[in-house]
């Protein structure tokens, strides 16, 4: 069988944890700093690591079948490929923002004014559609220094906790994109066999990183109250404790929708709550 190729991140943001999601799919490579391509052994896979900038293009030429890499990157490119599925990791947005203290009440406050960004086809497509007109600056880096330094009058940059915005005197004014890491791959590769198969791989190991594995004791009496809150993948699991009367529950569980409900079910007598982590759901 021909091997595919995907191309992921060489290293910045997004290289550790799409390494990561590889390896929880089962695959088996070796992943040196220095190498530029890498063979899976147990799988008909090749990973070439490279800039981010350049992903989109290798998958929409087909240099490689598939990639991973943030949805801003593939929107800035204007590439023709196909979004396989959204990754959970990577996430930030695009914003406009203006020096601190400048209070601008409206989006059209930026008619006539210069905004710099490494981000100009993005930026240039939402100035259009909001009726905008104001000068794009392109640079390449360190944007937010530009109001600063008096190159622009307000910035658009990714943004993730806020902190750079903060530390150089600047606040968010608009959004203009939320992006996440996402597999994509060139025009019809998802009919592919070995693609199905990762792709089946990957949404299990999200599944699995949503997901918890919920046990606690609960007196039986209790139990129709308790069951009504945990649904688990069919329904949970009811195992008798040698003590008369008491019943140990174990179900899956979103993680959010387990701490939004912890205090009911403790209020319905759940004790000896142990939460694990899932490795893979498969559905
Ligand atoms: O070397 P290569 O070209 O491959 O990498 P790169 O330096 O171009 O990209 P990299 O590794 O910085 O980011 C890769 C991807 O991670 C981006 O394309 C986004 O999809 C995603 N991502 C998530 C981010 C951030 N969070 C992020 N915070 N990309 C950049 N930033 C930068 C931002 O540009 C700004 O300088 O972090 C700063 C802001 O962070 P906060 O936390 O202070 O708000
Ligand atoms: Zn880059």
């Amino acid at each position: 069988m021909k091997a595919l190729k995907i191309a992921i991140q060489k290293s910045g943001r997004l290289n550790e944890k799409s390494v990561a999601l590889l390896k929880n799919c089962g695959l088996n490579f070796e992943n040196y700093k220095s190498s530029l391509i890498t063979s899976v052994n147990n799988f008909p896979l090749e990973i070439l690591f490279l800039r981010d900038d350049d992903i989109p293009e290798y998958v929409q030429d087909g240099i490689a079948d598939l990639g991973i890499v943030g949805e801003n990157v593939i929107q800035e490119k204007e590439v023709d490929v196909e979004y396989l599925q959204k990754l959970g990791f990577g996430k930030c947005t695009l914003k406009i923002a203006i020096p601190k203290g400048k209070n601008y009440q409206s989006l059209q406050e930026l008619n006539g004014k210069s905004i710099a960004t490494s981000n100009p086809v993005i930026l240039q497509k939402f100035l259009t559609e909001n009726k905008i007109d104001a000068s794009i600056r392109t640079i390449s880096g360190s944007v937010e220094i530009s109001p600063g330094l008096g190159l622009s009058d307000a910035i658009c940059d990714i943004v993730s906790t806020g902190g750079t915005l903060k530390s150089n005197g600047l606040e968010p004014f608009a959004d203009v994109l939320s992006s996440q890491a996402v597999l994509i791959g060139k025009k019809d590769i998802k009919q592919d066999s070995i693609v199905e198969e990762l792709l089946q791989r990957i949404q299990s190991v999200l599944r699995a990183n949503e997901t918890k594995y919920v046990v606690l004791n609960v007196e039986r009496k209790n139990l129709p109250s308790i069951l009504n809150l945990l649904p688990g993948v069919k329904s949970p699991t009811v195992i008798p404790l040698a003590e008369e009367g008491w019943v140990a529950v174990h179900t899956v569980i979103s993680e959010q929708d387990f701490w939004e409900k912890i205090n009911t079910l403790k209020s319905f007598g759940a004790q000896g709550i142990v939460v694990m982590p899932i490795e893979k759901i498969i559905v």
